[in-house]
């Protein structure tokens, strides 16, 4: 049976299947200290969770094994983002698809239907993709589907890191596929390669510092010390992914292939800027980042502007000073401040050190 479901989930696009228990992950402890270190930020639902992604039998109750499942959104050929346009925003890779929760929806829900009946009576089977109380990468590291890296991502020898991580819990006995043993040896190039230093040591990230977390998660104002390492990074961020030498085995999957948002990769920042409430969701309808709403991709431009646009944006960040979302106004006004003192280096707007 196992080989029978392994080879209906290559069927169905998934590019890596493997198995393991659904016993308690070995990191629950270090899981545990990293909440109680507040690493998490604002991210109070990894708390509410906290019980059930360290037991599985609490998210289904006699639940034997767990169907780790790997996704890949490499892009074969990408280009890098050499040309450093400052008037162009960046997203992470993955964001530059559809919503990969709802891509996945359908071929998950298939392959839990198939197992169900090749189960047969009395299987129960639950599936998620970054949508359950599941510790993720901890699980699929001995289910074999890869190793934790010191960026703390999961890294296939298959696949480099560019995927995601998708499971089926079930109450199916299945017998377990072997761990995959760590296998940075000493490198540190991810670690060297973060802009803000959040991987604070090896396998451990504080999320209050990393800029995916400040982009997409943070719903608030951004900690004024860490816009100008932001960069152009308005949704999310690769740089340790991308540093990573694991990659050169990257391939591209078929399920994520078919989404490809092409419109998103480097985006007018101006033109972003312009958007209302009405066209922001006409713009990012069906992918990730109307997680953020418009006043966070719009918090996040303004740092972005600030950071690298010249004096032609300035009437545009004047504009956005004045929006009714106060968060926004706040960044604009930032982003102002910015570019006038690159344009003019004695500035003494209301952001300037105060030895100016
Ligand atoms: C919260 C969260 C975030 C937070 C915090 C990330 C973090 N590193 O903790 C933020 C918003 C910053 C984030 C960012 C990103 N995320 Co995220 N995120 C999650 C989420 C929902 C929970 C992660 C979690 O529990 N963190 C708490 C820490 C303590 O747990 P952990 O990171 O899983 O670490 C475990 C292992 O590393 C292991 N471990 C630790 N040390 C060691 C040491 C050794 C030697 C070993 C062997 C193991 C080991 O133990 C840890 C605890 O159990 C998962 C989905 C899920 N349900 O798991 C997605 C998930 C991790 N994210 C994902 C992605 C794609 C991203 C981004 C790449 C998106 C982007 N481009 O912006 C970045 C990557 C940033 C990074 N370097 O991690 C994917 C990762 C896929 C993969 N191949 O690993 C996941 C799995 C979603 C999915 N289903 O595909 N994310
Ligand atoms: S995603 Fe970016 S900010 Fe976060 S740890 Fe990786 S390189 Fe650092
Ligand atoms: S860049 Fe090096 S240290 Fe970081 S995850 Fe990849 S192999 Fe490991």
């Amino acid at each position: 049976m196992k080989e029978a479901i392994r080879n209906r989930a290559l069927e169905l696009g998934f590019d890596l299947c493997r198995f393991t228990t659904a016993a308690a992950p070995a990191t629950a402890d270090q899981f545990a200290r990293w909440l109680e270190q507040g690493n998490h930020g604002g991210m109070a639902w990894l708390e509410r969770g906290k019980a059930k992604r360290e037991d599985p039998q609490l998210v289904l109750q006699g639940a034997r094994t767990l169907i780790c499942l790997a996704v890949s959104y490499a892009r074969n050929g990408q280009p890098d983002r050499a040309d450093n346009n400052p008037n162009r925003g960046i997203f992470a890779r993955y964001a530059e698809h559809s919503d990969y929760h709802d891509v996945l929806a359908s071929p998950l829900k298939q392959l839990t239907v198939d197992l169900d009946q090749m189960g047969g009576a009395g299987t129960r089977s639950l599936w998620y993709v970054d949508t359950g109380p599941i510790l993720e990468r901890d699980l699929a590291q001995r289910a074999g589907l890869g190793f934790a890296g010191k960026h703390t991502s999961l890294i296939s020898r298959q696949l480099g890191n560019w995927f995601f991580i998708a499971e089926i819990l079930t109450t199916l006995e299945i017998s377990p596929d072997e761990p995959e043993p760590n296998r940075c040896g000493t490198c540190t190039r991810c670690m060297t390669a973060c802009p803000t230093n959040a991987i604070s040591q090896p396998f451990e990230l504080d999320a209050r510092r990393c800029i995916s977390y400040l982009t997409i998660e943070l719903k608030g104002s951004i900690p004024l010390e860490f816009r100008p390492l932001m960069g152009r990074r308005i949704y999310g961020c690769d740089d340790c992914l991308a540093a990573c030498p694991w990659n050169r085995f990257a391939k591209e999957g078929s399920l994520m292939l078919a989404h490809r948002r092409d419109d998103l990769n480097e985006p007018d920042l101006v033109e972003l800027l312009s958007l209302d409430d009405a066209a922001f969701k006409a713009r990012f309808s069906g992918t990730p980042v109307l997680r953020t709403k418009r006043r966070g991709l719009l918090r996040n431009v303004c740092v972005a502007l600030g950071n690298c646009g010249g004096s032609e944006a300035l009437p545009h960040l004047e504009r956005a000073s004045h929006d009714a979302e106060p968060l926004i106004a706040e960044h604009a006004l930032w982003a102002v401040d910015q570019i006038r003192q690159r344009l003019n280096p004695i500035g003494t707007g209301p952001f300037a050190p105060q030895s100016r």
